[in-house]
């Protein structure tokens, strides 16, 4: 296929209730949706996962504009791309920006599966027509108000459910859910809150039977999360510290972790996260699909990779009125019992909702062949 067009739109959006983790809190959302156009006329779409600071990872939504509109575009634009498998090479003169780079790859992916008149689900190889999901949820002000917000979407039907957690909100509140919850599926998040010196407190965690720890230690530890797996029960999960298939082998090699979360826009798009999953599923390590807050683009993408059989844990990706009070894409995302129905029409398989995105629209730039 020959990319004529790329068209990136730039939306901002309010998230229904603020987001707090270990980092902070915010709430309204920046990010590109990218459109991609071939020789047919046939349209693709990504999404970039970047947020306006870098508390999460380095890269931002400026840089993800920058790299895109600079580097990655122009490579994409310079020649044919028979299958998306072939973007990543294409991209590596351009070191990292894994979240600029899979934006446009999953848009790539969208149009190649939209060209195939398959579902992108079945193009990335997946099997699954429905999938389980779990909610992530902030740090909230009081406990009172955490166990509402928990026992709201525990009666909703969420099949896991993840709290953040920091230094002071941590295993005596994790104790309440517990209590208050003993039969539901549970995890902590702390993105990175605490180092090696906290080992003896988060040993207690082994208590509470948790699904899983994640990214307890450095954003880019492997070394100090295997010290830590090994006097740990509970086990460890990466996010943060994950930029490759490399990454995973190696951490999986070290004993840094048990559980992998995969992020399409941190490991570099869908082909990447394709080979985490076959080598997981090769050592039988289990894999969920993390989230970043995305819109129905994003959230679309992360459903197809879901289907792939070794996403074997819920992941975050929860119903699109969980986040916004109306969503980019028709129908918007919907959550039955924990259950999301696997769309069957091509690529994505929702459509854009044009209206909505142009009232969340700050900018739009045009790129031609
Ligand atoms: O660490 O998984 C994380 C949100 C923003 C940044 C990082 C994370 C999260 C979440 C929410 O946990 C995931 C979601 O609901 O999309
Ligand atoms: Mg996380």
């Amino acid at each position: 296929m020959s990319i004529k067009k790329v068209v990136l739109h730039k939306l901002v959006m309010r998230l229904n209730d603020p987001f707090s983790t270990s980092f902070g809190t915010f709430q309204d959302k920046e990010f590109f949706v990218v459109e991609m156009i071939d020789e047919n006329g046939v349209q693709g779409f990504g999404e970039s996962v970047a947020f306006t600071s870098p508390w999460y990872s380095e890269e931002t939504v400026k840089t993800n504009e920058h790299i895109m509109s600079d580097f990655l575009i122009p490579l994409l634009l310079s020649a044919p791309i028979h299958h998306p498998d072939e973007v990543s090479s294409r991209f590596s003169t351009i070191r990292s920006n894994n979240m600029a780079k899979s934006a446009l790859e999953g848009a790539v992916w969208d149009l190649y599966a939209k060209r195939s008149n398959i579902p992108l689900a079945k193009a990335l190889g997946g099997e699954k027509q429905q999938i389980d999901v779990g909610i992530s949820i902030g740090i909230q002000p009081t406990v009172t108000e955490l166990l509402r917000v928990i026992d709201q979407n525990v009666t909703e039907g969420y099949k896991r459910i993840k709290i953040k957690i920091k230094p002071g909100w941590d295993v005596d509140i994790l104790k309440e859910v517990r209590k208050q919850f003993p039969s539901t599926a549970l995890m902590a998040d702390a993105n990175s809150a605490y180092t090696l010196k906290d080992i003896e407190h988060l040993k207690k965690l082994d208590d509470l039977n948790l699904t899983m720890i994640e990214q307890p230690l450095a954003h880019d530890d492997i070394i100090d999360h295997a010290k830590l797996q090994s006097v740990l029960e509970t086990p460890v999960c990466l996010d943060e510290s994950i930029h490759s298939f490399d990454d995973v082998r190696h951490a999986v090699e070290l004993g840094s972790c048990k559980i992998i979360n995969v992020k399409i826009g941190r490991v570099g798009g869908l082909s990447e996260s394709k080979r985490i999953h076959d080598y997981c599923k090769e050592q039988n390590i289990p894999v969920w699909c993390g989230g970043m807050l995305e819109a129905g683009i994003g959230r679309a993408h992360n459903i197809a990779l879901t289907t792939l059989s070794q996403f074997n844990l819920p992941g975050d990706t929860a119903a699109s009125s969980r986040y916004w009070s109306k969503d980019i894409i028709d129908p918007e995302v919907l959550v039955n019992n924990g259950v999301i129905q696997v769309p069957s029409s091509p690529g994505i398989g929702y459509e854009v909702n044009w209206t909505n995105l142009e009232s969340y629209r700050v900018d739009k730039k045009v790129f031609v062949k």
